[in-house]
């Protein structure tokens, strides 16, 4: 590993795996970065990153008070020089960590000037030093993305503004934050939207907004072409929060948005459990409908809170949530270009640096056990197994003609009439979840 050239988290040396057995609370006991299996490290397989917008801009605020959290680096002679020390402590952070990715939205790394070209100037600035930070740790860019949704221009939507000039600004900005990432070499371009969406329909025009918005991300198509980005966009599904109705609501309805647009070849998903769980779906059930259409991008690794209606954040540490996830992804042949992004942060009480790491190393360790238990769920292959078998009426004979659309109703009816009542066969589920269990405890 090579040196971080800052010091901002004195008295904690990068994370060591130590076993199931260490007690050391700044230890890793399932994630050992260098273990090798099928002939790639666990840090390749599982592709961790750290959400910059969370661990180094989160303050802990909320609607009800300001933030809590203060770091010893916000500091310097002027806001480009502070958006650089705390940069500084980030790829600290991440090297001790052993996150090999980072993601971030252009506005969470440097400040806003008065214009869009000071503000450009801004992010060049911060750009390059980042590029030098990358070049010296070997942290790498999982993917960039652009805040259309913090700046007050933004509060009727970006894409999906009714005014064209909030549109054009938008594009600008995108176009911008298309050119660093590919400038930082990432590997993806995310697309959340924010604020894409509505609120009452007494002042919106549903259709026109989205047609507006597949316009807008077929300039991005468009544009990614002439600049030579060759990374995938992701678009990330999230059905309420900001807005009451989000047009990318989960990800059935962004499979069904980007075919009418024409955008399904040039899109995957990026997928979030506490945006999943918003939607009144599991983690694995949008997982599971992302691949079923070829379109499993990558992970925004968080959870929600069952009791909160709201995307709350959470570092997640759910072995069993996870296994279930971790099996679908791996049947689904991985993530590819994506990773396990940590769209999560601390809780508001949750004030010193050091909570970052136990924040990451239980979420880390949560995933990397998940991963294995799913390994040994699929070379055992007793549920796979199980699975097929429910099916395997169609594998054969008249099942097989269905599935192969060489019979249809008619020959169906008078096959009925033949062979009668089907024989009714038990779901297991039960049998299942006690099956599940045996792998997890
Ligand atoms: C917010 C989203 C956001 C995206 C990136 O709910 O999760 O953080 O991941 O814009
Ligand atoms: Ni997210
Ligand atoms: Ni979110």
């Amino acid at each position: 590993m090579k040196k971080s050239p800052s010091d901002h988290f004195r008295g904690i040396s990068p994370i060591a795996f130590e076993g199931r057995s260490s007690s050391n609370p700044l230890a890793f006991r399932h994630y050992n970065p260098d273990e090798v299996i099928e002939g790639k490290t666990m840090s390749a397989h599982m592709r961790f990153s750290i959400a910059y917008w969370h661990s180094f801009r989160g303050t802990g605020g909320d609607p009800f008070g300001p933030g809590t959290i203060q770091r010893p680096w916000e500091k310097g002679s002027d806001p480009v020089s502070v958006a650089k020390n705390r940069l500084d402590a980030g790829f600290e952070f991440f090297q001790k960590i052993r996150a090999p990715f980072w993601c971030f939205h252009d506005r969470d790394i440097a400040p806003e000037g008065k214009s869009l070209a000071e503000t450009n100037k801004h992010l060049d600035k911060v750009v390059a030093h980042a590029k030098a930070l990358q070049k010296a740790t070997g942290v790498k860019l999982l993917w960039g993305t652009a805040n259309l949704f913090s700046n007050p221009r933004y509060m009727c939507g970006a894409a999906t503004n009714p005014d064209a000039q909030v549109f054009a600004y938008a594009a600008a900005q995108v176009k911008k934050a298309m050119d660093v990432t590919l400038e930082l070499g990432g590997e993806n371009y995310v697309f959340w939207g924010g604020r894409e969406g509505y609120e009452t329909l007494l002042n919106t025009d549903l259709k026109r907004e989205q047609e507006h918005l597949a316009a807008f991300l077929h300039m991005a198509v468009d544009y990614a072409k002439q600049i030579g980005f060759k990374g995938q966009f992701l678009i990330e599904p999230k059905p309420k929060e900001p807005t009451k109705h989000q047009y990318d609501f989960d990800v059935a309805s962004g499979i069904a948005f980007l075919r009418t647009f024409g955008l399904e070849k040039h899109f995957k998903f990026n997928i979030e459990t506490n945006h999943a769980t918003l939607a009144g779906h599991t983690f694995q059930h949008e997982i599971e409908t992302a691949a079923a259409a070829g379109m499993l991008g990558s992970i925004d690794a968080n959870t929600g809170d069952l009791l909160l209606g709201w995307d709350t954040d959470q570092f997640n540490t759910d072995v069993r949530e996870l296994t279930l996830a971790m099996l679908s992804i791996l049947k689904a042949g991985g993530l590819g270009s994506g990773g396990f992004n940590f769209d999560a942060k601390l809780r508001r009480p949750s004030i010193d640096p050091e909570d970052l790491f136990h924040a990451h190393i239980g979420g880390m360790d949560a995933y990397a056990l998940s991963f294995k238990i799913a390994r040994r769920i699929i070379a055992d292959g007793k549920l796979d197994r199980f699975v097929a078998d429910r099916y395997s009426s169609f594998d054969s004979g008249f099942g097989r003609d269905i599935e192969r659309k060489k019979v249809g109703f008619r020959e169906l009816d008078a096959l009925v009439q033949k062979l009668g009542e089907p024989k009714p066969r038990s779901g297991k589920q039960e049998y299942l979840e006690n099956l599940l269990a045996r792998y997890l405890h």
